[in-house]
């Protein structure tokens, strides 16, 4: 059996501190918001409270740029707002983990500032700088080919110290320069030891694989002629001291009892991930796979579409179920998170007929894999995507933003071209997840703030249907859904959280329908069964498992022979089938 812990057992919920809850009405959510729904939080059966970046920063990347890691963002409150956080959700019985920015820190970061001074600044070396190159025209040029993650090139001139510096985010994002030992030290002690200390219990790591680049940073491959600059995560992400830089860090939170979960994004080769999250290694408690939300977008290069079925859907899904099977390897279960559109509106259907069976089905499928489990603010309300109405002007993520005006640069404001950007923004904008949070329908602004103030972002108009209001109490609603699937899945978290997992596909599965089993180690076991689709499917218990009984029914009625469109049930038993 698995050894058991606290932090695969607990289900985690993420909180997006500005559109969480705003408690002085500036349209900003801030701590003492946070503070002022832990008992919502508790009551839905959270046990871990991840917090997105709340320190100081300019905010080029919504906190993902940090120019202090020990102090606040002042509209989200002050340090002792913080620190009465942790209070209250220790007080609760509940867990925090922060986030943990480290791969870059904001270019308003004194760190940056000295090492941009000068070229003999002792901190020079703890970012990455490098001279220009020139063409047979003496054209100055970057260090390389590579593009950021915001659709620019990755490096920019420095004009006073005549040296490039790379950022594989924004130029406001410079990276750090792992490689120096003392910097290393610096990012542990105040990024990392110093919230450890206040009680924190543990880090979500940001681009967890981009700490070590490929050391002669060599050019990326031309894919695309036209463009100044090609794709380059291969020689950013993975590098040779990763496991080095990666085990450094687990010295660090070894005399604290914590978690760790990376974002491991841009890694296709399996046998790399393990070695991040094998326990016996050290390094990670558990990563994020991109391999289900890349669904549909060019891994690297979101907005490029890439079509992709139900079908790939469920092996996305279901894989890393299979890949750590006997191993001492952990995974996490997550479909949402503030880089990513909403679930519902991505991997089922928003549309009014089908978009709370969507969101049940999807709770169901997730409260019964294996994994620690990740829920995203307005998840369990079933919150949906932007419409396709709203401008770009609404759009406030600067991925979007940059992606937009690349478009528009390229194409000379050519509007089929604009039109495209959109319609993709519309599928895999970042900005679906960062609206406020709908807490009432009645109110103007959803409850997230008073409706004499105005939100940084647009509130989604869907919020008059969907929102905590209406669902908190009602019987059938999507966020009693999650506290039943919550519930059962700790009242029986042998067989869903530690289970062993069973691939079911049974010969003729309809490819949109989705089964899968769980055992005990007791023997006891479940199965899965989803139809993510607006038609009935026919479908039968399999005869191994006649004697299993419903467990879990996501619709009011259970059918014999079929199940309804978007359905999901679960059934336990000790039926044993054949070859499993
Ligand atoms: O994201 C890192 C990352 O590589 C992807 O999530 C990327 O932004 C995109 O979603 C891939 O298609 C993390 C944070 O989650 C994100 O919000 C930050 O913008 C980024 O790091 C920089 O810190
Ligand atoms: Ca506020």
């Amino acid at each position: 059996g698995r050894e058991h812990k606290w932090w695969k057992e607990g289900v985690v919920y993420q909180i997006y501190p500005a559109s969480f809850k705003d408690s002085n009405d500036d349209g900003i959510g801030d701590i003492p918001g946070i503070i002022s729904q832990l008992d919502y939080l508790q009551d839905l059966g959270i046990d871990i409270v991840w917090v997105s970046p709340h320190y100081k920063s300019p905010q080029v990347d919504m906190g993902y740029d940090i120019s202090d890691y020990q102090d606040i963002h002042e509209p989200y409150g002050t340090l002792e707002d913080c620190e009465e956080l942790i209070k209250a959700v220790h007080d609760r019985g509940m867990r925090i983990i922060f986030d943990l920015v480290i791969n870059h820190t904001s270019d308003q970061h004194a760190w940056f500032q000295e090492s941009r001074s000068s070229k003999n600044s002792p901190k020079r070396d703890w970012y990455i700088w490098r001279p220009a190159k020139y063409d047979e025209n003496g054209k100055r040029l970057p260090p390389n080919n590579w593009r950021s993650n915001f659709s620019k090139p990755a490096w920019t001139w420095d004009a006073q110290t005549q040296e490039y510096y790379l950022h594989v985010f924004a130029p406001e994002q410079p990276d750090l320069n792992w490689d120096n030992e003392e910097c290393r030290k610096a990012i542990y002690e105040t990024s990392m030891r110093f919230w450890l200390e206040k009680g924190v219990d543990g880090f979500r790591i940001d681009t967890v694989n981009m700490y070590s680049k490929v050391p002669t940073l060599p050019d990326a491959p031309i894919k695309d002629p036209t463009a100044e600059s090609q794709l380059a995560q291969v020689h950013y992400c993975n590098g040779p001291r990763m496991h080095e830089f990666l085990s450094e860090m687990h010295q660090v939170l070894e005399p604290y009892d914590t978690m760790t979960v990376g974002e491991c994004a841009f890694t296709f080769d399996s046998n790399i991930v393990m070695e991040y999250i094998s326990a016996a290694k050290k390094q990670l408690d558990m990563v994020f796979h991109f391999d289900v939300v890349d669904l549909g977008q060019t891994p690297g290069s979101r907005y490029e579409h890439r079509p992709y079925t139900i079908k790939d859907f469920k092996y996305e899904l279901l894989k890393w179920q299979s890949l750590i099977e006997g191993t001492d390897a952990w995974t996490t279960v997550f479909l949402e998170n503030h880089d990513q559109g909403r679930s519902i509106s991505r991997f089922a259907s928003d549309l009014p007929e089908f978009r709370e069976s969507s969101a049940k089905l999807l709770s169901v499928v997730l409260a019964t894999l294996t994994g620690t489990i990740f829920i995203y603010q307005g998840q369990e309300i079933g919150m949906i995507n932007i419409p396709a109405t709203w401008p770009i002007e609404d759009y406030k993520d600067i991925k979007a933003i940059s992606h937009y005006n690349r478009i528009k640069q390229r194409t000379n404001g050519n509007p089929e071209a604009l039109a495209e950007a959109m319609r993709s923004l519309q599928i895999v904008g970042r900005d679906h997840s960062r609206v406020p949070m709908q807490w009432e329908g009645t109110s103007k602004n959803a409850g997230f703030c008073s409706d004499a103030a105005t939100p940084w972002m647009r509130v989604l108009e869907s919020h008059e249907e969907i929102n905590v209001e209406n669902q908190l109490g009602r019987k059938d609603s999507v966020l009693e859904f999650w506290k039943k699937m919550i519930k059962t899945r700790k009242n029986y978290k042998d067989l869903f959280v530690y289970g062993t997992f069973k691939q079911l596909e049974e010969n003729n599965i309809d490819d949109k329908v989705l089964v899968f089993g769980k055992e005990d180690s007791q023997g006891q076991r479940s199965l899965t069964v989803a139809n993510i689709s607006t038609e009935e499917k026919s479908w039968t218990l399999p005869d191994w498992a006649r004697g299993y009984k419903l467990l879990i029914q996501s619709t009011e009625d259970v059918h014999d022979g079929h199940l309804l469109p978007f359905e999901a049930r679960v059934y336990i038993g000790r039926g044993v089938a054949n070859g499993y």
